[in-house]
């Protein structure tokens, strides 16, 4: 705030009882509150603290927030909201795309749109785009010879698979032409099939992270492409909460199968599966989940997966909604149970190609190993659920993971990748919830992850075209968040360190996982240990509070020898490949991996490749949480922008000079404020040294680089407004004049 000036009747906005910002004059400044007039003719008194100047009226609605002389929460959010009420969703916050969502068809993804940014690319004055983006990746592509990213983030619901298949959509039609990027398209109903699903926060949510490479050959054209999938979330295959469904293939394979398949499979309605039926939402509206399985099998077809393939997976689809049907009763007052649906599991013995008594035994009993001896052990009834539910959750995690490893040798067969790539990264974005768990954890470990790429790349960008314009930047501020990252991964001392050597004690227990991060956690200001098993962690988008509740579970994330046995002894060659890949590193597992380390181990490697290559980032933004068209929530939005990091661009970008200008634009725009004789002349150069010395600018506030004026948030709005009053003495000179002579 060091530079703001306010003065009589400039424009501010000031931030109501209710914590709006509205739009006002500033009529005088008191001794502690200023006071304002607002638009409808009000007036109030408010806080110093609740005003911030407001831009010039000829910034309204501006293409890129970097351009704007006050960077502000309101100013920012003012802009981007004028612009959605005018149909453009899409705002550029420096080398950042912002994209809101909005939830209705927008005309402006044809062919004809497509020709014209591929003609005239970004540079042309045409409103930012998606197409832009991709444009100015393929570009760079070709031209620089550099591998390109596309990272587009957000939070659920905010537009990422769209705005991913938008800009694959643009890339297919400037590299296309061999038929691959049909394949590569077509990728897309096939993965959303089988790893999206209706939310209460999105009807088509990814409940998977995915990164696409996309192979160029050297004349520019699409010759490949492979596939990266993080982290499933496979307890929904088990679980739904209400009002949610499970992965939209099951309703889609219950809906479209036809006659032969029905039979096949044994399928009924979805209505009839327990694993689909708690979330008591079978349909979702205007879907129609018959015509989506065909678009899918046709889908499958294009990418050439065979009949026997698909028949492959369908059936391993229908053995874990068979397995859901398996219901327990208890034997004795043990609470030992026996199965009870018989159908369920001869039928899912039949689909799995195993043995029913061999599905039974590895249901409701555990061979344990003691003195050289197997004992069989009966399971009570949660153990039984629990084994069952850990049984279609590995089936239908391979299954999808077989899948991606298909698709990929479809898009990969034969071709030769001699030129460079285009990855497209669409992933999920950060969460924070009422109850939050170890998805949670991973997910916005991810985004912290991704958030430090994100900071890191765009000061150095900063710092590029400071030197480049010969400038001094050992004066721009920036704060990493290395120390939260640390928290989380740094060895041995770290949460995921300490999470696994937590998994490998046989005691231990939510609360022992609890006392361990607080005694070694507790140092570190990201971290807050909370009563019983909580712990907060303060991330980069804000505080999260997790629960250790369930974390040991789903980060050991075991699977049990005699369901391993069971699968290798399955006739079915999925079920078989599935144990195989299971088994590995499951006979030494101490050595086994956590999922949080193997997820880790990921990431590292995503961000190895993404640094490998020249980023363009898209932030996606949810205007409301109801999916609705034409509503624009303030706070929502302006939450998402500091979660997403536009709000750190925007600190970033103001802790150096944000404002840009040309020698030559600022010399012709102010030089109207000098005398003639000191405008006429000279260079450009000497006539911005003019203004500014003329204008006293404080040095401070301002540098002179060799293209451009760099200036500090603020000062420009200060010299328009310097601007309009001359320009305002003129015309009311001219106006006396007029009057004087009429
Ligand atoms: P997400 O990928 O960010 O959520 P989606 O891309 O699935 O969000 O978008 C959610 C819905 O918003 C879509 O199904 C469309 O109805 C609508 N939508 C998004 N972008 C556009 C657009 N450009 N034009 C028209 N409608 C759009 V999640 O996967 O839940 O984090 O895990
Ligand atoms: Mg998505």
């Amino acid at each position: 705030m060091n530079y703001l000036v306010f003065w009589q009747n400039s424009r501010v906005w000031c931030r109501s009882t209710e914590g709006e910002w509205i739009l006002g004059t500033l009529q005088a400044v008191g001794d502690a509150s200023p006071v304002i007039s607002v638009l409808d003719g009000q007036v109030i008194k408010a806080e110093t603290s609740m005003v911030l100047p407001a831009n010039p009226d000829i910034l309204e609605g501006i293409d890129d927030l970097i351009q704007l002389s006050y960077l502000n929460e309101p100013a920012v959010l003012h802009n981007l909201k004028y612009r959605y009420s005018q149909g453009f969703i899409y705002t550029k916050a420096g080398p950042v795309l912002i994209a809101i969502n909005p939830f209705k068809k927008v005309p402006i993804y044809s062919s004809e749109y497509i020709d014209m940014f591929r003609q005239h690319g970004s540079k042309a004055g045409l409103s930012p785009h998606v197409y832009a983006t991709a444009d100015s990746a393929y570009k760079e592509m070709i031209t620089a010879g550099l591998n390109q990213s596309i990272i587009i983030s957000g939070e659920s619901g905010a537009g990422k698979t769209e705005t991913a298949k938008i800009a694959m959509q643009y890339l297919a039609a400037l590299g296309g032409g061999g038929g691959v990027e049909n394949e590569i398209l077509e990728t897309n109903p096939i993965l959303e099939a089988f790893g999206n699903a209706k939310t209460l926060r999105n009807n088509n949510s990814s409940r998977f992270g995915k990164l696409i490479d996309i192979f160029f050959d050297s004349a520019g054209k699409i010759c490949g492409a492979k596939i990266q999938t993080y982290l499933l979330e496979k307890s929904r295959v088990v679980h739904q909460a209400p009002g949610e469904r499970s992965y939209h293939v099951f309703y889609q394979l219950c809906a479209g199968a036809d006659a032969g398949m029905r039979d096949r499979l044994k399928l009924r309605h979805a209505s009839d599966y327990h694993f689909l039926n708690q979330g008591k939402c079978l349909a979702i509206e205007n879907v129609d989940d018959a015509g989506q399985f065909h678009r899918m099998l046709n889908a499958m077809n294009t990418v050439q997966i065979n009949q026997e393939d698909q028949e492959k997976a369908f059936k391993m689809l229908a053995a874990v909604l068979w397995l859901g049907n398996v219901a327990f009763s208890i034997i004795d007052n043990e609470n030992h149970v026996t199965v009870t649906n018989d159908e369920a599991i001869q039928v899912a013995a039949s689909l799995l190609e195993c043995g029913a008594l061999d599905l039974i035994q590895a249901l409701c009993t555990r061979k344990i190993r003691a003195r050289n001896e197997d004992i069989v052990q009966k399971l009570t009834y949660p153990q039984a659920v629990d084994a069952r539910d850990a049984l279609a959750k590995a089936l239908y995690a391979s299954l999808f993971d077989w899948l991606v490893e298909r698709i990929n040798i479809s898009m990969e067969a034969g071709k030769k990748r001699t030129g460079k790539t285009i990855s497209i990264l669409d992933i999920y974005g950060f969460e924070s919830f009422q109850s939050n768990s170890f998805e949670q954890l991973c997910i916005n470990y991810a985004n912290e992850r991704l958030q430090q790429h994100f900071n890191r790349h765009l000061f150095k960008l900063e710092q590029e075209e400071y030197s480049a314009e010969g400038i001094d930047w050992t004066r721009v501020e920036f704060v990493d968040n290395q120390e939260c990252l640390d928290l989380i991964e740094k060895r041995p001392l770290g949460l995921i360190s300490l999470l696994d050597e937590e998994c490998t004690f046989p005691q231990s227990t939510e609360i022992s996982l609890a006392m361990k991060l607080s005694k070694h956690l507790s140092k570190n200001s990201h971290f807050k240990a909370e009563r019983d098993t909580g712990f907060t962690i303060r991330h980069y988008a804000g505080e999260v509070t997790y629960s250790t509740s369930g974390i040991m579970e789903k980060n050991r994330d075991l699977l049990h020898t005699d369901i391993l046995e069971l699968l290798s002894s399955c006739k079915s060659s999925l079920s078989r490949a599935f144990s195989a890949k299971k088994g590995e590193g499951f006979r030494k597992e101490s050595q086994k991996q956590s999922v949080s380390t193997k997820f880790k181990g990921q990431l590292f490697r995503l961000l190895q490749r993404l640094e490998n290559t020249s980023p363009h980032f898209i932030r996606c933004v949810k205007p409301n949480a109801y999916q609705l068209p034409d509503n624009f929530e303030q706070d929502l939005v302006l939450q998402q922008l500091r979660c997403c990091g536009v709000l750190e661009v925007v600190r970033i970008t103001r802790s150096g000079y944000p404002s840009r200008h040309l020698h030559q634009h600022f010399a012709d725009r102010f030089r109207i404020m000098l005398q003639k004789q000191a405008s006429d002349t000279r260079d450009a150069l000497s006539v911005c040294i003019s203004i500014l010395q003329h204008f006293n600018v404080s040095p401070e506030t301002y540098q002179v680089g060799l293209t451009k004026l760099f200036f500090r948030s603020g000062q420009i709005a200060v010299l328009e407004e310097k601007r309009t009053r001359t320009l305002n003495g003129i015309v009311g000179a001219q106006a006396l004049y007029r009057g004087y002579r009429a």
